[in-house]
């Protein structure tokens, strides 16, 4: 038996995990959007309403053990139960609901026509992310999300395989994807910083890998990263990204992937053209380094169970040291 100090810490650790949960960059209960700060409350108000109810039926328990046990009045207790147990709960529970419906038309608003729009595509294990920039054309992107702070934000989000779901806690609720239609979602991130965006709905083998980031930024930076991510990759001037840009074409890696200004346009996977400037590789599932891209390309699936790649053993360790170094460098 551990003394009473122990489990005093060893409670007081657990409770400590657990509230560490509550912050960091993927908690509801730390918003930085509009609608993830009207969920949040709902939350508190049901957490608070919650704990008024444990706090009385504690001590009505409490209450009746001390009570002698003879036959007490019939028409009271009846009272009693029926007001306690289903006139009580009814009124508590109705105001609840009500508190959460009137949230409804406020998080399922769609903004107006100049908003921006982003296309969002689950695939199983990743996600192709569309914007129109600055010109008016569409320019697709993957992974990684970038929008710019205090302004309303429509998401057109579809499946392209199974039903997968768009949820980024700290700025706004879940939406699921759906092959075969368009479902919609609003975010308006009102603080600046790097959110974590997860798969919320049971996918397959690799649904926990399958994440990413959303950056808020201030507009004047969105702009910038917007026009710099419209454009087609740097023209390869030294002769060691030549080499591996031509590896990249030969090994037939141009068949699912694009890179905007080169032959490669496969559309099966993501896009390539700014992978460099990536956090993560692989949906948020790695760092983005020359080590661990050299491994995605030679070990892809004993790193990601299901994975839609294949992996490519037969290349030499210099190729694939190769291709990793020209898809690093492609900003
Ligand atoms: C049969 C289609 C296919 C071929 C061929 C292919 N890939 Fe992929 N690739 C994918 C898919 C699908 C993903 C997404 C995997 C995931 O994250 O679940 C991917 C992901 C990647 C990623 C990570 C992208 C990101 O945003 O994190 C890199 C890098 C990559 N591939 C490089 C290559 C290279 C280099 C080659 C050639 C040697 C290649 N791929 C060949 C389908 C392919
Ligand atoms: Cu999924």
């Amino acid at each position: 038996m551990p003394a009473e100090g122990d489990a005093f810490k060893a409670n007081l650790i657990c409770a400590g995990i657990l509230i560490s949960g509550c912050s960091g960059s993927q908690s509801a209960l730390n918003p930085a959007g509009d609608g993830a700060q009207q969920i949040a409350r709902l939350f508190w108000w049901m957490a608070g309403g919650a704990t008024l109810i444990w706090v009385i039926m504690i001590a009505l328990s409490i209450y009746s053990l001390h009570l002698n046990p003879v036959a007490h009045h019939r028409q009271k207790s009846a009272l009693f139960i029926i007001g306690g147990g289903a006139i009580t709960p009814t009124i508590i529970l109705t105001v609840l609901l009500i508190y959460g419906l009137n949230l409804l038309p406020a998080l399922l608003a769609r903004p107006s026509a100049e908003a921006l729009r982003v296309e969002v595509q689950g695939y199983q294990w990743w996600w192709r992310v569309r914007y129109p920039n600055q010109s008016g054309e569409t320019i697709e992107l993957a992974n990684e999300i970038r929008l710019p702070r205090g302004e309303p934000v429509e998401f057109l989000l579809t499946s392209k395989d199974v039903v997968h779901s768009f949820w980024v806690p700290s700025l706004g609720g879940k939406v699921d994807m759906i092959p075969g239609r368009t479902t919609h979602l609003t975010l308006h991130p009102v603080k600046t910083g790097r959110f974590r965006g997860v798969c919320a709905e049971y996918c397959g083998a690799s649904h926990a890998y399958m994440n990413f980031t959303v950056d808020v930024v201030e507009k004047e930076e969105f702009d910038e990263w917007l026009s710099q991510q419209s454009a087609d990759r740097d023209a390869p001037q030294k002769e060691s990204v030549k080499n591996g840009e031509e590896l990249f074409l030969l090994t037939g890696c141009g068949a699912c992937h694009t890179i905007r200004g080169t032959e490669a346009d496969g559309t099966i996977g993501p896009d390539l053209t700014h992978f460099g400037s990536r956090h993560s590789l692989g949906a948020d599932m790695f760092p983005n380094t020359r080590e661990y891209i050299q491994n995605w390309i030679a070990h892809v699936s004993a790193l990601k169970p299901g994975v839609k790649m294949p992996e490519f053993r037969a290349l030499t360790d210099e190729e694939s040291q190769s291709l990793s170094q020209y898809l690093k460098q492609l900003k």
